[in-house]
């Protein structure tokens, strides 16, 4: 049995598990699924052309040129040496060999790193428009209900409207949250966490403006906030989440790279997959980023943030082939 087959007996029984990875990869599985199928229908047997297509699919799918050669020419070998020639066959290896490359020999970890000695400092980084403030809505969201005492401090001093949008999402959830009339975003932070040690939170959610246009200030204005947020928690901010959103394919990769080489960041938020057919994204970020991707956004509503599960993103993808 296939690691697929494996998945879909698991995820059958407990349907509700994957409803939201169901839902938000509908896109994405609708065009994939229709042009393997069409391949499988094209070539009974497997062939170069057959090769030379099913790259393009994946490449199509925002996989990543570099990722499918590899992909393919592993994919090629399993064929050889396994002997298949039916292209029908080669559906369930395509599935188990997705699941391989991501997984790798990596102990994948999307989980959030947790302080236990005072507040857990989470950093939310990315261009505008990716979806910080939402996530960041979303993640207090599911704290809360958690039992986590959770503060939202307004860091995004740049855009008009940022400080009421995260007003909004702190009405909405019912957390607190922390703002200053100031341009300068670290007077802020340190606001904020200096209200999170005295008034003991668990978790403190940073929102911050992202302008990667200029690469030097962003360097400077993401350092002091992080010299800010050491004088108050030396070992903080325990994550660095960067923002990626789906929708924008291959730019988004490139954004990830630029921010990784300007600050430490130890996840990805990869948010709007529900709004691409491209949600292939997932796996290029693994093999051209090498960050784990933590959370994905599937949807505008507070509940459509989940972890990131490689599981049931592959059962969402494939669940109809
Ligand atoms: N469809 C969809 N829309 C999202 C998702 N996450 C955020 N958005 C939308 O993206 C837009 C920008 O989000 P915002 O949080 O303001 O981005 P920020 O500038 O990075 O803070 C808003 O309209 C959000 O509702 C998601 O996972 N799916
Ligand atoms: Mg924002």
């Amino acid at each position: 049995m296939g690691l697929f087959d494996k998945f879909k007996t698991i995820f059958q029984k407990e349907p509700e598990k994957v409803t939201k990875y169901e839902e938000g990869l509908e896109k994405t599985r609708k065009e994939f699924i229709s042009q393997l199928s069409n391949l499988s229908n094209k070539y009974k047997f497997i062939n170069d052309d057959y090769f030379e297509e099913l790259e393009n699919i994946l490449i199509m799918a925002d996989i990543g040129v570099n990722t499918v050669m590899n992909f393919v020419d592993k994919l090629k070998l399993r064929v050889k040496s396994e002997k298949i020639t039916d292209s029908k066959m080669l559906k369930d290896v395509i599935i188990d060999e997705l699941f391989i490359m991501y997984v790798g020999n990596d102990v994948i970890n999307s989980k959030i790193n947790y302080n236990t000695n005072g507040p857990t400092v989470v950093l939310f980084i990315g261009v505008n428009g990716v979806g910080k403030t939402t996530t960041i809505g979303k993640i207090a969201s599911k704290l809360k209900s958690d039992g986590k005492k959770v503060l939202l401090v307004a860091a995004d001093t740049f855009r008009a409207g940022a400080i009421e949008q995260i007003e909004e999402w702190s009405e909405r959830v019912g957390v607190r949250v922390i703002t200053k009339n100031v341009k300068d975003p670290s007077s802020v932070v340190y606001d904020g966490l200096d209200i999170a040690k005295k008034e003991n939170y668990d978790v403190v959610l940073i929102d911050t403006a992202g302008r990667l246009q200029n690469k030097v200030n962003l360097m400077n204005e993401l350092a002091k906030i992080n010299k800010v947020i050491k004088t108050h928690i030396e070992d903080a901010p325990h994550e660095t989440l960067l923002v990626i959103d789906a929708t924008t394919g291959q730019n988004g990769i490139a954004q990830a790279k630029s921010f990784k080489e300007i600050t430490n960041i130890t996840g990805i938020v990869l948010t709007k997959l529900d709004g691409t057919a491209k949600g292939g994204i997932v796996l290029a970020i693994k093999e051209e980023v090498g960050i784990p991707v933590k959370f994905v956004g599937l949807g505008e509503k507070v509940e459509d943030l989940e972890p990131f599960d490689i599981e049931k993103y592959i059962y969402g993808l494939f669940k109809d082939l």
